[in-house]
C-alpha cells in the first residue's frame, strides 16, 4: 500500500525509457510509487509489473487512467501514441509527465495545447530533461547573470553511438535535435524562427539511405545563430556538448571531464555510452521535480507550449532536410495560459 500522500503513478510504455522511469520512481524518487504500467505488449507489461509491489499491468492506457489507485501519468510510449494518451489523461484530469517529443508534429501538438487550455490550467510537464542537468543549469545561470554579456552564437554537438533499428533521416531532426531546439529556446529565451539543414556525405557507418551526420542551423527572434552537429552513428560514445559565444566571453559544457586519469604516458577519461547514463542525474531531478510539483498541485518545468514550439521547429527542420536549404518556422501566437 502507498503511504497517504504518495503520488500513485501509471507509467504508459515500458520500453527502455519507460522501464527506466519505473525503476527510478520505485528506487530513487521520494513521494511516489508505480501502481500501474501499460504496454501494448501484454507480456512486457506483466513482466515489469511483476517486479513492483502492488502494480497492475494494462494494455489499454484508458483503463489504467480510470483506475482508482492512479493519481498521475508518466507517458513514455512512442511519440505517435502521445496525443491519445494525453487527451485521455486530460479527460480524467490527471497530471502528466510526457516524454519528448510532446507529439510528432505541430498540428497534433496544437490539438494538445488547445485541449489543455480548455481545462483552464496547465496539466503537462514535457520530458526535456536537459533543463535538469547540472551542467546545463550552470550554463543557464551564467547566461542569465549577464556576466558574459549578450549571447551571439550557440554551438551544439550531439553524438550517439549507433541509431536504433528502423531509424530514418528525419528522426535525427525530430527525435534527437529536438533536445537542442528546446535547450536553445530555454538558454536564450528566444523562439527559433528558421531552420537550415546541411547534408555532408553520410558516414559509411550509417545505415543505408540515412543522412548521418547532419549540420543544422537555427536562427532566433533575438538575432542569435545556433548550429547543431547531429551524428547518431559516431561509434565511439554518447556526447552532448554546448558552447555559448557571448559579447564578453564564452562558456562550454559537456566535455565529460568528471575524472581525468594519467597512466603509462597518456592522460584520458571515459565517454558515456548512452543517454540513460549521461543524463541519469537529470532524469532523477526531472522526475523528482514533477512529483514534488504535482503533490503541491502545481505544474512546473517545460510545458505543452515548449512541446508545441519544439514540434513546430522540428517540422521546419524536416522540411529543410527534405527540400534542402532553409525553412521558416510557423508558430501560433503564445496563448495566455503559457505566458
Ligand atoms: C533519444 O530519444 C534521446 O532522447 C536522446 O537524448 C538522444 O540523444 C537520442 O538521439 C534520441 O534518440
Amino acid at each position: 500500500m502507498a503511504q497517504p500522500g504518495t503520488l500513485r503513478v501509471a507509467v504508459v510504455g515500458t520500453g527502455r525509457m519507460g522501464a527506466d522511469h519505473v525503476r527510478r520512481i520505485q528506487q530513487v524518487t521520494s513521494g511516489a510509487r508505480v501502481t500501474a504500467v501499460v504496454d501494448v505488449d501484454a507480456e512486457r507489461a506483466e513482466a515489469v509489473a511483476a517486479g513492483v509491489d502492488g502494480c497492475t499491468p494494462y494494455t489499454d492506457p484508458a483503463a489504467a487512467m480510470a483506475a482508482d489507485d492512479v493519481d498521475a501519468v508518466l507517458i513514455a510510449s512512442p511519440g505517435p501514441a502521445h496525443e491519445a494518451a494525453l487527451l485521455t489523461a486530460f479527460a480524467h484530469d490527471l497530471p502528466v509527465l510526457c516524454e519528448k517529443p510532446l507529439t510528432p508534429d505541430a498540428a497534433s501538438a496544437l490539438r494538445v495545447l488547445e485541449a489543455e487550455q480548455s481545462l483552464g490550467r496547465r496539466r503537462v510537464q514535457v520530458g526535456f530533461m536537459r533543463r535538469y542537468d547540472a551542467e546545463y543549469l550552470k550554463l543557464k545561470a551564467l547566461l542569465d547573470s549577464g556576466q558574459l554579456g549578450r549571447p551571439l552564437l550557440l554551438h551544439h554537438r550531439h553524438r550517439n553511438v549507433a541509431s536504433p533499428p528502423g531509424w530514418r533521416s528525419e528522426m535525427l531532426v525530430n527525435d534527437s535535435v529536438v533536445h537542442e531546439m528546446d535547450v536553445t529556446r530555454w538558454l536564450l529565451g528566444h523562439e527559433i524562427t528558421a531552420v537550415t539543414v546541411l547534408r555532408p556525405t553520410p558516414s559509411a557507418n550509417a545505415p543505408d539511405g540515412m543522412q548521418d551526420p547532419q549540420f543544422v542551423v537555427f536562427e532566433t527572434d533575438g538575432g542569435a545563430v545556433v548550429d547543431v552537429e547531429i551524428f547518431v552513428n559516431c561509434g565511439f560514445g554518447y556526447q552532448v556538448q554546448a558552447e555559448a559565444v557571448c559579447e564578453r566571453g564564452t562558456a562550454r559544457i559537456g566535455d565529460g571531464h568528471a575524472m581525468v586519469t594519467n597512466m603509462a604516458g597518456r592522460w584520458g577519461g571515459t565517454i558515456a555510452q548512452d543517454y540513460l547514463d549521461r543524463f541519469a542525474d537529470a532524469y532523477d531531478r526531472e522526475v523528482q521535480a514533477w512529483v514534488d510539483a504535482t503533490r503541491r498541485g502545481e505544474v512546473t518545468g517545460p510545458g505543452a507550449w515548449d512541446g508545441y514550439a519544439a514540434a513546430a521547429v522540428s517540422e521546419a527542420g524536416v522540411r529543410a532536410l527534405d527540400q534542402g536549404g532553409r525553412a521558416e518556422v510557423e508558430l501560433v501566437e503564445r496563448p495566455p495560459l503559457y505566458r
